[in-house]
């Protein structure tokens, strides 16, 4: 049978997990890139290889989310059997900077896929990425959220995500199209986007390693928000989990323990060594959020029961992961055997 796969957000942390786990698995794979003027396919490297030189596994295409005839043109010619929506502006703190952008490639982007497929009769399966951010600031200190949890989401992205769930479940429940939406709780890893919290610290620390780095102050928003963070490789594979189901359905992926940014900080200097984090971190209100998500924690339990899909990497060990990737480089013979095992 063609198993040939289309990414958006390939050029992300989880889409350039996806795209390896899936040449890995046998698959064609075609990844949507925006036009930069710098080359930002950096997380590609390992498995890019130029067409020119005989057969590829993976194809990059130019295209938007924003731009609703490059997905038609694309759908025509790739003839995907699974999509894999996973493009968006997806950093929190800039979704308030440009909320309008953030919903048209976040939100609407979903809508014009889900339309371009039914324009040109695509009838592959589609796995919709969505974010614990859409329970946003619903937690009150006893609830682990789950699928049946209502959302309230606390920012432009949340609201983004909000809306490409709703739309993803009505146009399951309208054309019985094969989608799911997975309601990932945050996932890190050595490709995390250096502005996100985990990945800001992390590189931090590997940089004191370094004496010649310099940096000697680390600038943080709010410490005691607290995260449920997992690893991105673990939480790629239960994107295609879902996909092999007969049925769409939706699942919320976590670990089920939630830690502050405190206590990731800590275990972040204790990799290299050094108990106290705060001879080097100043809090700047330049990352506060206008409005802050203080706690999430989820439930993954039914993914647990149909997918089989089991967290193995809990925070501490995924500080040691990221600081030893941004200190040696990755080991990426650790992270393909998660997708063996
Ligand atoms: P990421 O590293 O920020 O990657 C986002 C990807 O989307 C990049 O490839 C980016 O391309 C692409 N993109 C941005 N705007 C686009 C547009 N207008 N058209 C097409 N592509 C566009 O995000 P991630 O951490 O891999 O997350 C993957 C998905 O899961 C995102 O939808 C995110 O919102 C969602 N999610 C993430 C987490 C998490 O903790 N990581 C949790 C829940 C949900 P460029 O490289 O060109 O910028
Ligand atoms: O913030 C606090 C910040 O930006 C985590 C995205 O992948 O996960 C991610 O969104 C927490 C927040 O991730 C800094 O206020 C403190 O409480 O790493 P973050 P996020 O906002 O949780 C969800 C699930 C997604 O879907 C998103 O796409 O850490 N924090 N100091 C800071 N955050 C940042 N970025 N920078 C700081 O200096």
């Amino acid at each position: 049978m063609r198993k040939v796969a289309l990414i958006t957000g390939i050029t992300g942390q989880d889409g350039s997990y996806l795209a390896d786990m899936l040449i890995a698995k046998g698959y064609e794979v075609h990844g949507i890139i925006r036009r930069s003027s710098s080359i930002n396919t950096e997380r590609l490297n390992l498995i890019y290889s130029d067409p020119h030189g005989g057969e590829t596994k993976l194809n990059l295409h130019y295209g938007d989310l924003t731009d609703g005839s490059s997905l038609c043109r694309l759908l025509e010619k790739i003839l995907p059997t699974e999509i894999y929506n996973l493009g968006a502006q997806s950093h929190v703190r800039v979704s308030f900077d440009i909320p309008e952008y953030t919903v048209d490639a976040t939100g609407m982007g979903t809508l014009r896929l889900l339309e371009a497929m039914r324009t040109v009769k695509c009838r592959a399966r589609f796995y919709q990425a969505g974010s614990s951010e859409m329970f946003g600031g619903l937690f009150d200190g006893n609830t682990i959220l789950n699928e049946t949890c209502r959302f309230h989401p606390r920012s432009p992205y949340g609201c983004a995500k909000v809306f490409s769930h709703n739309i993803a479940v009505n146009y399951r429940e309208s054309y019985g199209m094969h989608i799911s939406n997975g309601i990932l709780f945050n996932h890190e890893s050595a490709r995390r986007g250096t502005t996100f919290v985990t990945r800001k610290i992390t590189k931090f620390v590997a940089g004191l390693l370094n004496k010649a780095s310099g940096l000697q102050t680390l600038y943080l928003g709010n410490l005691v928000a607290k995260r449920d963070w997992g690893y991105a490789p673990e939480y790629v594979r239960a994107m295609w989990l879902m996909l092999q189901q007969e049925e769409p359905d939706d699942y919320v992926i976590a670990t089920g323990k939630t830690y502050s940014v405190v206590d990731f900080l800590e275990a972040a200097f204790k990799v290299v060594g050094i108990d106290n984090w705060k001879k080097y971190v100043v809090v700047d209100p330049h990352y506060f959020r206008p409005a802050e998500v203080e706690v999430l924690v989820g439930d993954a339990s039914k993914a647990r029961q149909i997918l089989g899909w089991v967290p193995t990497v809990e925070m501490e060990k995924l500080a040691r992961i990221m600081v030893e990737a941004d200190a040696y480089g990755e080991n990426m013979e650790d992270v393909r055997a998660l997708w063996t095992s």
